[in-house]
């Protein structure tokens, strides 16, 4: 028989493994709780080549300047691999200013498949976008709009037909939208971030005073955005 060790879900926090013959874990609850929860990407470390550190740092700045607005909603940091670089700087700084793990948390897997496959019900999900706010791409860009179905592309043109660096718009994802239905993702709030990719536009041309507030204007407005949705 599997014991409850084996089983437990990927939740990239703080484990609780000593404790595992208990009847319920931190993961546990984590995993199970229906608190509206906002999933995101490091916005802009992947293709658009921004600084890890200075990202993480702005995000826990961000994290923390929200967290009391969140009521008893959630934000989740979500990356690919467990050797995430930004997953582990992120983690550590909300450590040192002590960011309750219930309201800020870093778990690894595939944010289209967070529910079916993490077991993390997630409601909200933001998309790395590009100004277009179109599909492929590649990144977590492709697989959002790839996983949600043409019906994401068409409820996004209800909103916007592109977008500024640092700002966002939330896209309400139609009910037949397989990620509606297989991952319980209500909403898909697209954010462009502040590019330092020579191949692509807008490039800062490593002008971080400017790539820093940008990616400041872009958290401010996700967290904004995720907090009216559920309130
Ligand atoms: N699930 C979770 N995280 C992911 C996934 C996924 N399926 N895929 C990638 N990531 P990126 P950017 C992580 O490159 O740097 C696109 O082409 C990834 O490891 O997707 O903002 C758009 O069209 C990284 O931590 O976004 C834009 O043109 C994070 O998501 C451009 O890339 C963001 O990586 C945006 O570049």
């Amino acid at each position: 028989e599997e014991s409850a060790c084996t089983m437990s879900k990927n939740v990239d926090i703080e484990s609780e493994k000593g404790e595992c013959p208990g009847i319920r874990s931190l993961e546990d609850d984590i995993s199970q709780s229906n608190s509206p929860t906002l999933a995101f990407p490091s916005i802009s470390t992947s293709d658009f080549k921004f600084s890890h550190e200075k990202a993480a740092e702005i995000i826990v700045e961000k994290v923390e300047e929200f967290v009391d607005k969140l009521g008893n909603a959630r934000l989740v940091l979500v990356d690919l691999s467990r050797g995430s670089k930004i997953l582990s700087l992120a983690k550590a700084k909300a450590a040192k200013k002590n960011i309750s793990s219930t309201k800020f948390f870093t778990f690894v897997g595939d944010i289209t498949k967070l529910n079916s496959e993490g077991g993390l019900r997630c409601n909200v999900i933001a998309n790395a976008a590009n100004w277009r706010l179109k599909p492929g791409g590649g990144g977590v860009n492709a697989a959002i709009f790839s996983a949600a179905g043409p019906g994401l592309e068409v409820a996004t043109k209800q909103q916007a037909n592109s977008l500024q660096p640092g700002n966002v718009v939330a896209v309400p994802l139609p009910s037949t939208s397989p990620l509606f239905n297989r991952e319980g993702v209500t909403h898909v709030i697209h954010v462009l971030g502040p590019n330092m990719n020579p191949q692509r536009p807008n490039y800062l041309r490593n002008d971080y005073d400017e790539g820093c507030k940008l990616l400041r204007n872009a958290y401010s407005s996700l967290f904004q955005a995720f907090i009216s949705i559920v309130e």
